[in-house]
């Protein structure tokens, strides 16, 4: 039952994406063609002008959120994109663990927050998404900025009342990803995929009592991106029992 109410979730996602590409591609030709011509074609490049807001992500009206039924965590924060060529383990993996910029891996950044990486700089987005995924091919594109040949990174913080033990991270990315919790790197995927739930699962990990941060880093080589994460516990069961605040880990 679940199983098939997310898959025609994932399915109503896929033709979402699609549609949604279809959008971009008409306002960048439409654009293209006032501009003299060619630019930002299916939004792989950088187009000027404003747009408008992401369809799938919302600023967070409340302090704290719960992930979502099926145990997706919907709360993230999101950098602008960086460029990166490659979605390969040889290629991505050297990507993702690089640092691009002071404590990249030991804080929690705040919406608003900008950074500076290889001169350019870039400000980091707290969204909730409309869906159990977060579509980075919208996030980028509202904002006119590339959508291909790019990563973002992406981080939340899960709040749990107690100590969990035996509990697992469950994965899916467009394309692809490398996964922290905590600091500690769990998994990732490789190569142009498909986002799929559960497509890559963390060995059994022990949450502790308070916040946890968990980080990645998704990198798209062309059309549509997006991600979904959600915790599994002993028993393989969405964990709902946590809670989503942004920059608690901070305190
Ligand atoms: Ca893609």
């Amino acid at each position: 039952m679940r199983k098939s109410k997310l898959l025609t979730t994932f399915a109503l996602c896929l033709l979402a994406t699609a549609l949604g590409a279809s959008v971009a591609l008409a306002a960048a030709g439409g654009s293209g063609r006032g501009n003299g011509g060619g630019r930002g074609r299916g939004g792989g490049g950088a187009a000027a002008g404003p747009r408008a807001a992401a369809l799938t992500l919302t600023a967070p009206a409340t302090p704290a959120t719960r992930p979502d039924d099926e145990g997706f965590l919907r709360r993230w924060v999101l950098l602008e994109p960086i460029p990166a060529q490659g979605v390969s383990e040889s290629a991505f993996h050297k990507v993702a663990t690089k640092e691009y910029f002071p404590k990249e891996f030991s804080t929690v950044p705040r919406d608003g927050e900008k950074v500076t990486v290889d001169g350019t700089e870039l400000t980091w987005h707290a969204y909730d998404s409309t869906r159990y995924n977060v579509n980075l091919y919208h996030f980028s594109y509202a904002l006119s900025k590339p959508t291909n040949g790019v990563f973002w990174l992406a981080v939340t913080v899960i709040n749990c009342p107690e100590e969990m033990k035996n509990v697992r991270l469950a994965v899916g990315s467009n394309d692809a990803s490398v996964w922290w919790v905590n600091g500690e790197e769990l998994l990732g995927l490789y190569d142009n995929r498909m986002d799929t739930f559960d497509d890559g699962v963390s060995k059994r990990i022990t949450l502790k009592k308070g916040p946890n941060v968990i980080r990645a880093a998704i990198c798209n080589e062309m059309g549509p991106s997006d991600f979904c994460a959600r915790i599994l516990d002993e028993n393989d069961k969405p964990v709902r029992g946590i809670t989503l605040s942004l920059g608690d880990a901070t305190k």
